[in-house]
């Protein structure tokens, strides 16, 4: 069971509050697919991905950024209870998706470079403890379902 202190609640939910999801969730996924280019093998379905322009300017790759961090505010309403929050969620990535469970950190990291390429001088330390403790806690519950 995750504690979290008041003040890394008001981080959490203040970095949200503030979020525009249109913006960092295409940012957070297209660095992704170009800095660690193996996690292209699961979007088929968004067509040609054989450039960083190309991908960069993917509508469905762009969408479905927006479509994970969206995913994110689920946590953040559930943060005392992330792990099922996200039991489907995560057997969704083990067992259809097939998501080798060592990309949802990579993800994050790159969602942490976005976040605190946004923020500038308001990403912390303290702020980019309590961003990153969020996300290791979302990746350990969607690695969960795995076996
Ligand atoms: Mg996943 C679907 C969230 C990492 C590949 N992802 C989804 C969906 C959500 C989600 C909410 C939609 C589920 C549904 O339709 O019911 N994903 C999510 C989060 C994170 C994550 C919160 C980590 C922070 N996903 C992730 C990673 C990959 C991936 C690292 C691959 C490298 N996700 C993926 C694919 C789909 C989803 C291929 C299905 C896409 C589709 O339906 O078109």
């Amino acid at each position: 069971m995750v504690e979290w202190t008041e003040k890394e609640r008001a981080i959490i939910n203040g970095i949200f509050a503030n979020l525009d999801y249109e913006d960092i969730g295409p940012k957070a996924l297209t660095r992704c697919l170009i800095v660690y280019p193996w996690t292209l093998r699961y979007f088929g379905a968004a067509g040609k991905l054989d450039s960083a322009e190309a991908i960069l300017s993917n509508k469905y790759v762009a969408a479905h950024g927006i479509k994970v961090l969206h995913g994110l505010d689920r946590a953040v309403k559930n943060m005392d209870d992330i792990r099922n929050t996200y039991a489907s969620l995560s057997v969704l990535h083990s067992e259809k998706l097939h998501v080798d469970p060592d990309n949802f950190r990579l993800l994050a990291d790159c969602l942490s470079i976005v976040t605190a390429a946004k923020l500038g001088k308001a990403f912390t330390a303290e702020v980019q403890a309590a961003w990153q403790k969020f996300l290791s806690v979302v990746v350990s519950a969607l690695s969960r379902q795995y076996h």
